[in-house]
């Protein structure tokens, strides 16, 4: 079975003037579709590994034989990551998480603004492409960068929450202001979203 774009849970310009409609529309109906597209090419004649879930398929990445497992981590990667940053962004969305997701991210980082630095810090420091992550490793939040498209998943760390800081996701607003677009970037995260990825994670079903 072959892999399937998703589409936006929501309009192309639903997240204005945070993340502009063109960027969104080149973002999922190029970018990833591209992902989806090269994720299926890789695996053509793989029926086994194409009918699993794709996040399974990154945490069983050593079962990828050698001479197509770059292209599934560059592409399966790819589409899990762009699958989950639409889900975890929303339009009238923003302000501070509540929930234990909230209570969590206090104990371990102190507080939500200290939180929030560190998810900066990690994407204005990712040299080149990337994305920077809270994820759930070993029980624990923590707040991880990865190059290119490589998920959390292939390291057994569930993605709770990501940014992308590709220059893909904001050079038509942004320019070369990486962390202007990740200051902007909190006004547009679904935090009812990324409460549920955490539940989800802690009951080991992300
Ligand atoms: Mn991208």
């Amino acid at each position: 079975m072959a892999y399937t774009l998703p589409n936006l849970p929501y309009a192309a310009n639903a997240l204005e003037p945070h993340i502009d409609t063109m960027t969104m529309e080149i973002h999922q109906g190029r970018h990833h579709k591209a992902y989806v597209d090269n994720l299926n090419k890789a695996l053509e004649g793989q029926a086994a590994l194409a009918s699993k879930p794709i996040e399974q398929l990154l945490r069983e990445i050593n079962q990828v034989p050698e001479a197509i497992k770059q292209a599934v981590i560059n592409n399966g990667g790819g589409h899990a990551n762009h699958s989950m940053f639409w889900e975890i962004m929303g339009p009238k969305a923003g302000g501070d998480p509540s929930g234990p997701l909230a209570d969590d991210i206090k104990a371990t980082f102190t507080d939500f603004a200290t939180f929030r630095t560190q998810v900066k810090d990690a994407g204005v420091k990712r040299f080149g492409s990337g994305w920077s992550w809270l994820v759930l490793a070993d029980g624990k939040l923590k707040i991880v960068s990865s190059a290119n498209q490589d998920s959390p998943y292939m390291t057994g760390q569930a993605p709770i929450m990501g940014v992308d800081v590709w220059e893909h996701a904001y050079y038509l607003k942004y320019q070369n202001k990486r962390p202007d677009y990740l200051d902007a970037w909190w006004n547009v995260v679904n935090w009812t979203a990324v409460g549920e990825r955490y539940a989800k994670a802690k009951a080991g079903k992300l």
